[in-house]
């Protein structure tokens, strides 16, 4: 056997015979054959010894369904469901409570973008607690799953992915500026990366959502609360010990109105605030259309109240500002910048179809500055418009409207026409 042919590339092997070359092959290929078929071998049995700790070791890090499966996968109805908030403490002015009202001991983590944040945002500010009680906003943009690489290992060590890898809301990093006051790495952990790092932190086995907004305890080191409707309600009385005067002064849930005001939520956030999602988060053309009507129906009937209301004053209730004009702001200004168009929403807009809700909206936005001064919208637009891949797979954002919202004196065309 010529030492040629067994060494280098066997097409080069000049002189051997066609025969045995043509067995050296085979057995060549039949050893590669076997090498992949024990790599394969090994590959399957590796992974089904490994698979157990594995999942265990990521089961905390992945939230039970994906970042952006707001309709449950294999939930035939095409219906979004919205999840229960899972820390529902509360802060109390009694000294002695658990968690008793503090200058500075609480942080509130918001999203400019998410309406039911907004909520907060307004009224800390209505009530004068920004020395109180301080905030961040994390960045527009809500990674959803799969875009970026799953949490792997290097070196033994677990790593999980950093920005844009799925997990849901992250901070701005150092090195970034993104509009809005506040939009800052977490300034109390500097080494967490993402929203759900507070979450983990609590509970390593944490399996909920990562939601905004969430109230945070520097003293005990958790979440006090990540529902909006209750931290706005701890809001309106558990610092009153610690404010100005004039901030006591401001009632937002009045006894006399609070039969009327619950009533009022009760169908505004099924079909107004929740509806919009409903509508948007639809995986079924039924699931849409239920839902898109039945947010209309709710608006005329809000745009009736209001129409009845104005000559009382320019809120929900007339002459007084509540929680019900907080509740049905947050999503009324982002009807038209996002709503109508991102989750289809286009039976009418505010501006050209509901002139009381319009106006209400715009004496709002204009003339109280914690409704104008905490709505961000660079943040509203692009976060939905380039979170949500399912809904806008290339991530463009219309620019319009133009303008975001107009201003009190000015009219669409078409309204100046009709009221010409
Ligand atoms: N019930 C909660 C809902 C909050 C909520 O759903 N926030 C959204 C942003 S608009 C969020 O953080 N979603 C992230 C997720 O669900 O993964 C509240 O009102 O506080």
């Amino acid at each position: 056997m010529s030492s040629q042919a067994t060494k280098g590339d066997p097409s080069k092997a000049s002189g051997a015979p066609a025969q045995l070359e043509s067995q050296m092959s085979s057995v060549r290929s039949s050893s590669v054959y076997a090498t992949s078929i024990f790599a394969v071998i090994v590959s399957i049995v590796a992974f089904y010894f490994l698979k157990p700790s594995l999942n265990a070791e990521f089961s905390h890090l992945q939230a039970k369904g994906g970042i952006t499966d707001w309709v449950k996968p294999g939930d035939k109805s095409g219906e979004f469901k919205r999840q229960a908030s899972s820390f529902r403490n509360w802060i109390s002015s009694d000294p002695n409570a658990e968690f008793p009202a503090e200058k500075g001991r609480y942080h509130l983590y918001v999203s400019y973008a998410c309406p039911w944040a907004h909520r907060t945002l307004i009224v800390r500010k209505l009530k004068g607690l920004e020395d109180i009680i301080p905030f961040t906003s994390v960045h527009w943009h809500m990674a959803e799953k799969g875009s970026g690489p799953p949490p792997h290992r290097i070196a033994g060590q677990l790593k999980l992915t950093s920005a844009g890898g799925g997990q849901g809301w992250r901070f701005a990093t150092q090195d970034e500026t993104v509009p809005g006051e506040n939009t800052t790495p977490d300034p109390l952990h500097p080494n967490n990366t993402h929203l759900r790092d507070l979450y983990f932190a609590v509970n390593p086995n944490y399996e909920g959502r990562f939601t905004v907004p969430t109230l945070w305890d520097k003293k005990k080191q958790t979440i006090v609360s990540n529902e909006s409707s209750e931290i706005i309600r701890m809001f309106y009385t558990a610092f009153d010990g610690l404010v100005d005067a004039k901030y006591k002064d401001v009632v937002l849930y009045p006894d006399d109105l609070k039969a009327k005001i619950d009533d009022v939520n009760s169908w505004t956030y099924d079909d107004i605030n929740n509806g919009v999602y409903k509508s948007g988060f639809a995986t079924t053309q039924e699931a849409y259309e239920k839902n898109v009507h039945q947010l209309f129906k709710s608006l005329d009937r809000t745009e009736q109240i209001l129409a009845e209301s104005s000559s009382q004053g320019p809120y929900y209730f007339g002459d007084r500002l509540t929680e019900a004009d907080v509740r049905l702001f947050t999503t009324i200004v982002r009807f038209d910048p996002v709503y109508v168009q991102h989750f289809k929403c286009n039976l009418r807009d505010i501006r050209s179809g509901y002139p009381h809700l319009h106006r209400w909206l715009r004496h709002l936005y204009w003339t109280i500055p914690a409704f104008g001064e905490t709505t961000q919208f660079e943040h509203i637009k692009k976060h939905y418009t380039k979170s949500h891949k399912q809904i806008n797979p290339f991530g463009i954002t219309p620019v319009g409207p133009v303008p975001d919202i107009l201003k009190q004196d000015e009219e669409v065309g078409v309204v100046k026409k009709a009221v010409a």
